[in-house]
């Protein structure tokens, strides 16, 4: 196992050195991502000299992104422990697993694996199933999709999001489905879904939360003497040892002071001595036009850079539309326009509950910030008014010009460096139409109903019909991680509406229990595969894996079943293109190698399985900055747009749910559920985060991880007093929607008036009962309410009551 010494690299490697390690362990341990340590042999009570001797080389590949290595010990062919990345430079570009990637061993050889294809016997979701043989499977899946396009047109076709595996050979059915006609296509993700709509507004379309043109490299923030991450806790959402939490911890060091804007102390605030500045959730850009009232006020404002490089932050660079109307930035904040309130930081005080004395401090460090470097996690977001939102952070470095500079960022979460190699081709879907990622169950409830103007369809005015043919591979975002798993279970209880649900899965998950047809996949450590690495930002890797062991039962990799379906559809030429899995990996990773100078050739990857290469360090729209006649945003004026007159006249073409508002510039709108909206009846805001415990509903049903970091409400004393609630307690909270039961972690790191919930714990209720959910998943309590402008999941936005069970 060597690296490849064509690796391109601005560090040394220094492989197995004692001096690097012991820097590893130091900030390792903090995040868990210790490194090299044979974690998993004191379980199993091997010692280091009984170690089997098959190593079999894979990866993590569940959608924390992170994609971290891990060497299978085989014995008699059996996964019998793990050791994880040992090779390379320890500083950084070791893919190191966290403590779900060292207990993958526990899911893939649980009993509780799925290992025979099944049809569905009981209701939907009542997870009642028989096993049938493969053929059967396949015949059945074939003739249900045939009839369907035959019926209702290939519209009627659909592809839930998921996110569950990450590989070069997964996610095939759009493939075959491109093959007979196409699917209704979705767009956006559950993860960035608001922030993907109102970005491109403010800076242009190819503006995306995973690229390293509109962000700078975390690595950037050491050469910043302020840094403000707004919602953003890499310590326990980029936790692997080449991922952004290693990364951090060196800004930490090297770096200015770190604020921490999040309504929780965070993990990535508890591992430093800086500060965390609590705020109400989903209130960001009320703190914002305050800092900005501040800025314009103290005249602290970048005047040269807004007239040089943006449009809108006053009167004399709005576009001649909007002259004379009061409609720019600097009239929104000083209340001569819009909803004619000056955001002083008196008015932001009762809102964010941040003091306004430490908001005027606060923005006084800005203005004297040499080098600011803001960064905002797709927390806030993650909330109904979060397309505004999103944009409102960016507006401090904008406000301040701190942005193509040394150590400065365009308040973008940091970047992402991209990947090695490319995926099976999916082909080209004949159908235009498509709806957001989010809208799948409008789309099965009343898809005949939905416009563009109204909906958000792309592609075509209005839908044509509804979907009736699903297929959710990898995914749990039917219940489980979608919203409202009350609704989606009485939405699907109707068969005359969504006809067929395919899923494929390794586990019973909870959306597993809706499917007509459930298959049970192999895993990676059960067949041949490659994957590029994920979340790391200045780090490039591919991973070329072994089959550790044979697959449970029945399970079959995806390719197999895929061929199977496409053969019964006569299909099976044109689907594998005559190839085996392994030939398209080879082919794959040759068309890369050929490219990329520096990549080992096929057979060096199969020596050594993993490549790592250091990708250049980004600072966010630098080229921009640097000459902006040669280098224009994707803008409609090439400018950085605080009003963006696109918007505008898009707004006005649309049909908004009554409450709901966009605005062409970034405003704080407190939107559905959002500030003020707390009653009687539901007198707490209610926030999801993402948590250590798992990657959203994956490694949800290892017990040890249930253990070591348990599914908890967290509720600030203040809350937990007036209900007589202590720590541990076991709660009820309820929305307006469910209900569900989970134990109380009363602790001062969250604000008062609003709890957390950790996402992703696994849905568990008596549905034909009490409907109450004992696995406390939040989403039983999240309302489905498509956000205004991308018509996404703000489900943060929530309102509840907390009650001691
Ligand atoms: N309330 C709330 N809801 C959220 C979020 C939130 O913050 N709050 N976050 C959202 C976000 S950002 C995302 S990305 C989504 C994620 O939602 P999903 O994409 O549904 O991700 P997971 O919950 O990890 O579900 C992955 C599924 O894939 C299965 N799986 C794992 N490995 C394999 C395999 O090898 N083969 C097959 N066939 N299946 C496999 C797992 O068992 C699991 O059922 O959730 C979203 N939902
Ligand atoms: N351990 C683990 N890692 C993961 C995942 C996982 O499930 N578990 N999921 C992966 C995936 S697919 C994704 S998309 C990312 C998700 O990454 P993020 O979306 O960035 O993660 P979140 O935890 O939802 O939110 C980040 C922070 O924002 C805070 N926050 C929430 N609302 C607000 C708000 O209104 N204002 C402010 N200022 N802060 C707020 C939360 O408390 C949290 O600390 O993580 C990835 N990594
Ligand atoms: S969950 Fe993420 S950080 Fe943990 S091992 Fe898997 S990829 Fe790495
Ligand atoms: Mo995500």
């Amino acid at each position: 196992m060597t690296e490849s010494k064509a690796t391109v690299s601005r560090r040394t490697f220094v492989t197995g050195s004692l001096a690097g390690l012991a820097v590893a362990s130091t900030a390792g341990a903090l995040y868990g991502c210790a490194p090299a340590a044979e974690d998993d042999l004191a379980a199993t009570g091997e010692t280091a000299e009984t170690t089997p001797d098959t190593i079999a080389w894979s990866q993590c590949v569940v959608n924390c992104g992170g994609a971290c290595a891990l060497q299978w010990h085989v014995r008699d062919g059996k996964i019998v422990y793990a050791e994880t990345d040992n090779v390379g430079d320890p500083n950084g570009l070791q893919a190191r697993a966290c403590l779900r990637g060292r207990s993958l061993r526990r899911w893939i050889n649980s009993p509780d694996r799925l290992q025979y294809p099944m049809k569905r016997v009981g209701k939907r979701g009542e997870g009642k199933f028989e096993q049938i043989s493969w053929d059967e499977a396949y015949q059945t899946i074939a003739d249900k999709l045939k009839s369907v396009i035959d019926t209702y047109g290939n519209e009627a076709v659909y592809v839930n999001y998921a996110s569950g595996v990450s590989s070069s050979t997964s996610r095939l059915f759009p493939r075959l489905a491109n093959l007979m006609g196409g699917y209704l296509g979705s767009y956006n993700d559950y993860s960035t879904n608001m922030m993907c709509a109102g970005m491109p507004f403010l800076y242009g379309d190819t503006c995306s939360p995973y690229d390293n043109v509109s962000a700078s490299s975390i690595s950037e923030a050491q050469n910043a003497d302020l840094i403000i991450m707004f919602g953003n806790s890499p310590a326990e959402t980029r936790m692997g040892g080449a991922n952004i939490a290693w990364d951090f911890a060196q800004v930490r060091e090297k770096g200015g002071k770190i604020y921490h804007v999040d309504y929780r102390m965070n993990e990535t605030v508890s591992g430093h001595p800086d500060e965390w500045l609590p705020i109400r959730t989903g209130t960001d850009a009320a703190l914002v036009s305050a800092i900005a009232h501040e800025l314009i006020v103290n005249n602290q404002v970048n005047k040269e850079f807004l007239d040089t490089y943006c449009v809108g932050f006053d009167e004399a660079t709005m576009p001649a539309s909007a002259q004379g109307q009061h409609k720019s930035y600097q009239d929104y904040i000083m209340g001569t326009g819009y909803d004619m309130v000056e955001k002083t930081p008196e008015w932001a005080a009762p809102i964010t509950q941040i003091p306004a004395a430490r908001i005027r401090e606060l923005a006084g460090e800005i203005a004297n910030a040499k080098a600011l470097f803001v960064a905002q996690g797709w927390g806030p977001q993650r909330h109904s008014n979060g397309e505004s939102a999103s944009r409102a952070i960016c507006m401090l470095p904008i406000l301040t010009g701190m942005i193509g500079k040394p150590g400065t960022n365009t308040g973008m979460r940091e970047a992402e460096a991209g990947g090695l190699v490319g995926s099976i081709p999916k082909g080209k879907n004949p159908v235009e139409a498509s709806i957001n990622c989010y809208q799948w169950l409008n789309a099965v409830d009343h898809g005949a109903t939905m416009t563009a103007a109204k909906d958000g369809v792309r592609g075509a005015d209005a839908l044509s019909g509804g979907i009736k043919f699903m297929w959710n591979y990898g995914g749990n975002c039917i219940t489980n991680q979608h919203s409202d798993i009350n609704l989606v279970h009485d939405i699907l209880q109707d068969e005359s509406k969504l006809e067929f649900l395919v899923v494929v899965d390794t586990v019973m998950a909870d959306s597993a229990k809706y499917a007509d047809i459930l298959l049970p996949d192999a895993m990676r450590a059960e067949q041949f595969h490659m994957a590029n690495n994920g979340y790391a930002e200045y780090y490039l890797g591919v991973l070329v894996g072994e089959k550790a062991q044979d697959a449970p039962g029945e399970a079959l990799p995806e390719y197999e079943f895929m061929t199977g379906i496409a053969d019964k559809l006569g299909l099976k030429d044109a689907f594998t293109e005559g190839k085996t899995q392994e030939q398209w990996i080879e082919e794959l990773y040759r068309q890369s190698a050929d490219a990329i100078e520096g990549m080992p050739t096929w057979e060096e990857i199969l020596e050594q399985h993993h490549f790592k290469m250091e990708a250049p360090a980004a600072i966010g729209f630098a080229d921009f900055v640097a000459d902006p006649a040669a280098n224009p945003l994707e803008t409609p004026s090439g400018k950085i747009e605080i009003y963006s007159e696109r918007l505008d006249q898009m707004i006005a073409g649309l049909e908004l749910a009554e409450g709901d508002n966009i605005f062409p510039i970034p405003v704080f709108d407190p939107g559905f559920n959002g500030y003020g909206s707390v009653n009687e009846e539901f007198p707490l805001y209610c926030s999801g985060f993402h948590h250590k415990s798992r990657t959203h509903s994956s490694y949800g049903g290892v017990e040890e991880l249930k253990q070591v970091a348990r599914q908890q409400m967290w509720i600030n004393p203040l809350d937990a007093e007036a209900r007589s609630i202590e720590n541990g307690d076991k709660c009820r909270v309820k929305s307006a929607v469910g209900e569900l039961e989970i134990e109380a972690l009363v602790t001062p790191r969250i604000i008062p008036g609003t709890i957390g919930i950790p996402q992703g714990s696994w849905h568990e209720a008596d549905m034909d009962g009490d409907r109450v959910d004992k696995g406390a998943c939040i989403n039983t309590i999240t309302p489905y309410h498509p956000s205004p402008l991308a018509k996404g999941n703000g489900v943060h936005s929530l309102i509840v009551q907390v009650t001691k069970a």
